[in-house]
């Protein structure tokens, strides 16, 4: 069983399984799994999917989603803990896969609601690559809405390319740029719409995504672009409701240089960065498109249970 786990921990760890919710899911399948393996009893099934909780969790550190879905099923699973074995591998199973769906039809929920933000003839920038803004941007194609889209290569991993890839192919103009080109391009082609994913939400409405997301939002910011946040209500923080923070990633400086190429220089490879509710329009959820100063009472009231573990 140990095997599931450590092979999820390290597809995470190694962004072979990455995006916010991508990880999330992958995370609760493996938890799934556990509870299918063997154990004598109830309590010894619960310490066997908290250790795995624990070695998930830790596989990246800053997309909410992961330790939110983790928490979510530990919670249930502590809820349950009094049945016996059977009854208590049934209930969770049917619980994971509720979850489980529930996130795909957020994801879904998002598109439609997203796609009516957008005007036809848009043309949309976004960065890296995030299933939720591409399933957004299909959507707002399928709609008849006949947009653009610009793409930044997003340096050091270049997710840019898997965006560009995915909305070039289902046929929608498709423009491929270098992240150091956003301003010029953004006042060049006339960008209208800035839609980016999360990886988090804190209550205050300042968001963490791909490194490189909060240059673009100033760009956007200065020449009166609509900057656009898609995401699902997995990736909002409960506990920065009590002013906890997730840590940024540091990643391995051999994705930016070559080892050994500039050996008297210092690398730093952070892999995300932080946008203030300042520069976000709007957040662009399963539940609706609501302004940064929302997200407080969303989590409030969404979210509770969290507090609670
Ligand atoms: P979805 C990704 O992180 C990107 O920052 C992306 O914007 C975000 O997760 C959300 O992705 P990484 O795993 O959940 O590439 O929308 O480091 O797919």
């Amino acid at each position: 069983m140990t095997d599931i786990v450590d092979r999820t921990y390290r597809d995470i760890k190694s962004m072979r399984v990455r995006g916010a919710l991508n990880i999330a899911i992958s995370a609760s399948r493996t938890l799934r799994e556990v509870i299918t393996s063997d154990a004598k009893n109830t309590p010894q099934l619960l310490k066997k999917l908290k250790r795995a909780g624990k070695k998930l969790k830790s596989a990246r550190p800053t997309a909410i989603s992961l330790p939110n879905a983790i928490n979510y099923i530990l919670y249930i699973a502590d809820k349950n803990s009094h049945l016996e074995l059977d009854e208590f591998r049934k209930k969770l199973l049917v619980d994971i896969d509720k979850f489980i769906d529930e996130q795909k039809s957020a994801l879904d929920r998002i598109a439609e609601i997203g796609s009516n933000l957008i005007k036809k003839k848009d043309i949309i920038l976004t960065h890296c690559n995030s299933d939720t803004v591409d399933t957004l941007i299909k959507r707002a194609w399928d709609d008849g809405k006949k947009i653009e889209v610009v793409c930044t290569e997003t340096r050091p991993r270049y997710q840019g390319h898997i965006t560009a890839r995915e909305l070039s192919s289902y046929g929608i103009p498709t423009t491929l740029i270098v992240d150091s080109a956003a301003h010029l391009i953004m006042k060049e082609l006339d960008i209208d719409k800035v839609i980016v994913g999360a990886d988090t939400i804190y209550a205050s409405g300042d968001m963490i995504n791909k490194i490189g997301t909060s240059q673009i939002a100033l760009c956007a910011k200065e020449l009166d672009i609509d900057f656009i946040v898609a995401a699902e209500s997995i990736k909002f923080s409960p506990l920065s409701l009590l002013g906890s923070m997730v840590e940024i990633e540091e990643r391995d400086p051999s994705e930016v240089i070559k080892p050994g190429k500039l050996p008297r220089v210092k690398i730093l490879n952070p892999a995300f960065d932080i946008t203030s509710a300042d520069y976000i329009d709007v957040f662009a959820t399963e539940f609706g498109v609501i302004p940064p100063e929302a997200v407080y009472s969303l989590l409030r009231e969404r979210f509770g249970w969290e507090l609670e573990i």
